[in-house]
């Protein structure tokens, strides 16, 4: 009896070798452990997987037969994927192809044992950076991954989040074998006033959230259709610019101008920062004069296809592929325009409308080298982990949040009988202190250096000084007729402009930020509820680092126990980020909440249920957006009668002052 038990147990054991959560994770963190190098020795696996695992053996444990994979191999056999040690651009249409057909093959995986052999084997064959991306993709979209983490990108490729200077030192620590921890300083001097709020476009956590948010809705996604794709292109952007306009206002700084094709760009930048291998990215001198970029586009090509998208919102309508009008006037509208200017592969029609975003983005990011005569690697906004460090990234965006704004403002403003929800009333709104701070934060370099068995590994880390805010918390009381859900959304909204001018409630409501939307359950009569900033559900927590991550799996494989993750998506406005830096006096902004019928909740459970309490800017993972309402409702349409608006008795908004301390 006993001996069967054991047998039993054993087997089980086996059995879940391949389905358990911390094997899965333990071989994931492996494959990204020091990516510049071979697998790790002691990883005997995947070592051996690399070296013996032929795909084409295995075409048996893929669903399509073997085909995707069979495709990679043979670019492999001729020799046709780019090499080993060279920059890697998902712009770049051949390397994001190879990258792609990478993630194919491991879509196609029947099991987990055979996701980690083939990625094992390409890890050591691929592109580096090829690999990194495709694996990150993988993990995210496939069902054998559920629930693994995946490690900071910031410390499985440091070079693309912290600056030359930084990694030359961390080199000479580990030459010397010493410890080492060092400075990382933002861009730029004094001199340029764009340095100012550079802690914003270079902070990790906001890079991270943007490569994943991407990663998460990948404009080449072909696959299951992913709701509201477009739309939530166009609000995870338009958050973005509107959070630098409010950084920039904290900062003495005027909001960021929208790009001109026509125009010089007065600021230019200068990145810092380097690839693994690749040299240095790029800088642009100030006042550059945009150039075509040969092999890209020309200006004038931009400017059509803006002429085009700005006809067909004038018009109402979309011409797709055939000829036929597709309506954009309609709440729909705004997530067709979100697939037809960054373009997605959702778009009715790229070859009219073209790639307006993806294209600008690859202009921008060449104009130190539009002709390639200097053979100069891609530029910063060429990769989403860098895109934001350089300020035009938020011009261009600008440029094209005004396109999206040109279509909202063609509807007619919400009537007070479409905004009133009779059930409720809001009588009260409180919040508590607000205030910001800097702080450092360390994270780890060692998988920016080369390693070598022989070699011992030192420790060697970056800080930087990063924004944060004190945890506070709202009440907002409510009184209601009956018992039933509302939706309750609360936004922040800076007051006055850079010169103290008062926004018109108009200019206003398209420079709020969503901080909050959550679902709850109305009693009759008095209602309090409180709700804290780490609740938010545009927002997610500091992301485990690679070294816990390596730690917590290990233990969990050593020990036969069992692993369990909370949070899970790297997609997220970082919680630490949810309120604009204040200023020492304060700084004004409205505290608006809207108390509206839960009628508009799309899944039954959301009361109890945040799933994962990051949907605001990222939705849920696989299924649909929690909200039916358009996204920044009921901010994103016209208000043309601030009194009328005011008046709605389930509306509230208060001033409130964000502080900033030096010393917290
Ligand atoms: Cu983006």
């Amino acid at each position: 009896m006993r001996a069967s038990i054991i047998l039993l147990a054993g087997l089980l054991a086996w059995a879940s070798a391949d389905t358990d959560l911390a094997h899965k994770q333990q071989a994931i963190n492996r494959l990204l452990y020091h990516i510049y190098d071979p697998i790790k020795s002691s990883y005997t696996d995947l070592k051996e997987a690399a070296a013996s695992w032929n795909p084409r053996d295995h075409t048996g444990h893929c669903k399509d037969g073997g085909t995707a994979i069979t495709k990679l191999m043979d670019e492999l056999d001729h020799g046709r994927l780019t090499p080993q040690h060279h920059w890697f651009s998902l712009f770049n249409k051949r390397q994001r192809e190879e990258a792609l057909m990478l993630v194919d093959a491991l879509f196609q995986c029947k099991t987990f044992e055979s996701f980690k052999s083939n990625a094992a084997y390409f890890r050591e064959k691929m592109n580096e950076g090829e690999f990194v991306y495709a694996l990150y993709v993988a993990v995210t979209h496939s069902d054998l991954t559920e629930d693994v983490i995946l490690p900071p990108l910031y410390e499985v490729t440091p070079h693309m989040f912290t600056n030359s200077e930084v990694i030359n030192q961390a080199y000479a620590a580990k030459m010397r074998q010493t410890e080492g921890n060092f400075k990382m300083a933002f861009t730029g001097t004094k001199k340029n006033q764009e340095q100012r709020v550079a802690y914003f476009g270079e902070d990790i956590g906001i890079n991270s959230h943007h490569v994943h948010w991407h990663m998460d809705f990948p404009f080449w996604w072909n696959g299951a259709k992913i709701d509201r794709k477009g739309e939530l292109f166009f609000w995870v952007h338009h958050q973005l610019t509107a959070r630098f306009d409010a950084e920039r206002l904290s900062n003495y700084l005027s909001e960021v101008e929208e790009l001109q094709w026509d125009s010089p760009v007065e600021h230019g930048f200068a990145p810092h920062t380097s690839y693994k291998y690749g040299g240095e990215f790029p800088s642009r001198p100030d006042n550059n004069k945009f150039e075509d970029v040969d092999g890209v586009a020309r200006i004038l090509d931009l400017k059509v296809i803006e002429e085009r998208i700005r006809d067909a919102i004038a018009h109402g309508y979309i011409v797709d592929n055939d000829g036929k009008k597709i309506s954009i006037d309609n709440d729909h509208g705004i997530d067709i325009l979100g697939d037809v200017i960054e373009s997605s592969m959702y778009s009715p029609n790229i070859q009219y409308y073209g790639a307006l975003h993806n294209t600008a983005h690859m202009v921008l990011g060449r104009q130190a080298d539009p002709h390639g005569k200097y053979g100069m690697p891609p530029g910063v906004m060429e990769h989403f982990e860098t895109a934001t460090r350089d300020p035009a990234f938020f011009r261009l965006h600008k440029y094209m949040d005004n396109i999206f704004k040109e279509h909202k403002d063609t509807f007619q403003p919400y009537t007070k009988e479409e905004l009133t929800y009779e059930n409720a009333e809001i009588t009260g709104l409180e919040v508590s202190e607000l205030s910001t701070y800097f702080e450092d934060f360390e994270f780890s370099l060692s998988n920016a250096l080369d390693s070598s068995d022989s070699v011992k590994d030192v420790p060697v880390s970056a800080h930087v000084s990063r924004l944060n805010h004190k945890p506070y918390t709202y009440t907002v009381k409510v009184n209601a007729d009956h018992e039933e859900t509302a939706t309750v959304r609360v936004y922040i909204c800076p007051r006055y402009d850079n010169n103290g001018v008062q926004y018109t409630y108009d200019e206003g409501r398209w420079t709020c930020i969503e901080m909050d939307k959550f679902w709850t359950k109305l009693s009759a009569g008095a209602n309090e509820i409180t709700r804290k900033s780490s609740e938010s559900s545009v927002a997610i927590p500091d992301r485990e680092s690679f070294a816990h991550l390596i730690k917590e799996a290990d233990e969990a494989v050593a020990s036969g126990s069992e692993l369990k993750h909370d949070s899970i998506r790297g997609c997220g406005h970082p919680e630490r980020l949810l309120l604009p830096k204040g200023k020492r006096d304060g700084m004004e902004f409205w505290f608006f909440v809207a108390v509206t019928s839960g009628e508009d909740a799309t899944h039954d459970d959301l009361v109890g249920n945040d799933h994962g309490g990051n949907h605001g800017y990222c939705g849920i993972h696989g299924e649909t957006y929690p909200d039916r309402k358009p996204m920044g409702y009921p901010l994103d349409r016209r208000v043309t009668n601030p009194e009328a608006f005011m008046s709605i008795k389930n509306f509230r908004s208060i001033p409130v002052k964000v502080f900033h301390k030096e010393e917290h």
